[in-house]
């Protein structure tokens, strides 16, 4: 029996409320769908089985560089993130994995952890290992680097920490293991490209040499900061070499916000998946860089065309699954509505990338037709799919609005009570 933290009597009366209405807009959309020939339940079926992790950092509420404001009733230790993330899988029935932060998350008991998430329907997805910055108690500092650092000694503690990040997350049913690096430099000439660049590889292989046989090792670049002059693994091509030297389950991880403005990653997905080496995604939308906004927020075209490139990339390799998470910072929401609201964004952009007429669209490029393959994307872009969203939180269990039951139910004022807030100013920082 999985533990709830939302009165399921509450989702039903809410549910309830909407059923009527619901199924009107179900069939009509069914109706149009199928002038197209395509069958709605099918399709309600594909939008059911999309999954996208949790950050277990992200129930917490973000700040950035200049101040923190935190919420009323925020998680104060990984369990309690657990609950929250229930939370957010019970209504909206998309996200029953949550990817940890180590040391951020780091149980002192990973079987007690795994047996309170399992209570809950919950199991774990990539871990991410943390070399941006020193722990406490650390000798030796990633001030300069840890995986590319210029002293052994500090490789070596950054490769130890990675290696236990892979213990722990076989301990948890964790599949893989998630390196990002800050390691860069703020000068010209500070670094020497090459051999910063060599040094990863090294330092990647001896982690690879670690990695179980069942698990992926996922390569995250991103473009700048913490180093805003040179980053070591700040592109895909610098993903792609490196995931290509260390081994065959090594793999590229793609973060929509860690590319330059305007850059085109639907095409880089497409690149990557064509020569074997697209893993995962992290999901997040930005305005300016790396601002971890809520996907679908700012550009949700974007989101729907990297999808439009997955469902390509599925159509030809039915075993293609890469690991998704949502990893965004939540500074003036509520962290629970947001990832409830995010997860709904992606398997919507999902759904209207199912809707592409292929068959059209390879006629239109073939025949050099511009405006009609264009326009046979956005023929599916335009479509309202929200019923088939809602129809599929429903039989799945969820709540055809979950926001709006969220706030019925009053979890984050139960919480207030249950979880004092620390009346001290916090400081700032990424949480
Ligand atoms: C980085 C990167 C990593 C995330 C950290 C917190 O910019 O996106 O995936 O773990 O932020
Ligand atoms: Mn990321
Ligand atoms: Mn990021």
């Amino acid at each position: 029996m999985t533990t709830t933290k939302i009165s399921t009597d509450l989702i039903q009366q809410e549910n309830h409320r909407r059923q009527d209405w619901l199924q009107q807009d179900y069939q009509a959309l069914a109706e149009k769908l199928q002038r197209q020939h395509i069958d709605i339940t099918t399709v309600t079926a594909q939008a059911q089985t999309l999954q996208v992790a949790l950050p277990s950092w992200g129930v917490g509420t973000g700040g950035t560089r200049f101040a923190r404001f935190p919420g009323i009733g925020e998680p104060r230790n990984i369990f309690e993130k657990l609950d929250d993330c229930s939370v957010i899988q019970q209504l909206g029935r998309m996200t029953p994995n949550i990817s940890l932060h180590i040391p951020w998350d780091k149980p002192d008991d990973p079987r007690e952890l795994k047996q309170y998430a399992e209570a809950l329907g919950l199991g774990f997805d990539a871990m991410n290992s943390n070399t941006f910055q020193d722990q406490a108690n650390q000798d030796l500092s990633y001030k300069y680097g840890s995986l590319t650092h210029t002293r052994a000694e500090v490789r070596q503690l950054a490769i130890a920490h990675n290696i236990e990040v892979i213990e722990l997350g076989q301990q948890l049913g964790s599949k893989a293991l998630t390196v990002w690096i800050g390691d860069g430099s703020n000068f010209p000439g500070q670094q020497h490209f090459s051999l910063a660049f060599g040094r990863y590889l090294e330092s990647a292989r001896q982690i690879y040499q670690a990695l179980p046989s069942d698990w992926n090792m996922l390569l995250e670049h991103k473009m700048f900061e913490p180093a805003f002059y040179s980053t070591v693994i700040q592109d895909w091509g610098s993903s792609y070499l490196a995931a290509k030297e260390t081994g065959e389950r090594c793999l590229c991880l793609v973060d929509l916000g860690h590319h330059a403005p305007n850059v085109n990653i639907e095409m880089i997905v497409s690149r990557l998946a064509q020569f074997g080496k697209l893993g995962g995604f992290h999901f997040n939308d930005s305005k300016y860089g790396d601002d971890d906004l809520d996907s679908g927020s700012i550009n949700p075209y974007q989101l729907f065309l990297v999808f439009n490139e997955l469902v390509d990339i599925q159509g030809n390799m039915p075993s293609f699954s890469p690991f998704y998470m949502l990893d965004q910072s939540h500074n003036v929401t509520d962290p629970i509505e947001s990832l409830i609201y995010s997860a709904a964004e992606v398997q919507r952009a999902y759904i209207k990338a199912l809707l592409v007429d292929r068959t059209a669209l390879s006629q239109h490029q073939d025949n050099n037709d511009p405006l009609m393959a264009q326009a046979t994307l956005k023929a599916a872009y335009n479509l309202d799919v929200e019923p088939i969203l809602q129809m599929a939180r429903m039989q799945s269990g969820g709540a055809i609005d979950p926001i709006a039951c969220y706030r019925a139910s009053a979890y984050r004022q139960q919480c207030a009570q249950q979880r004092p807030t620390d009346k001290q100013p916090s400081g700032s920082g990424i949480i």
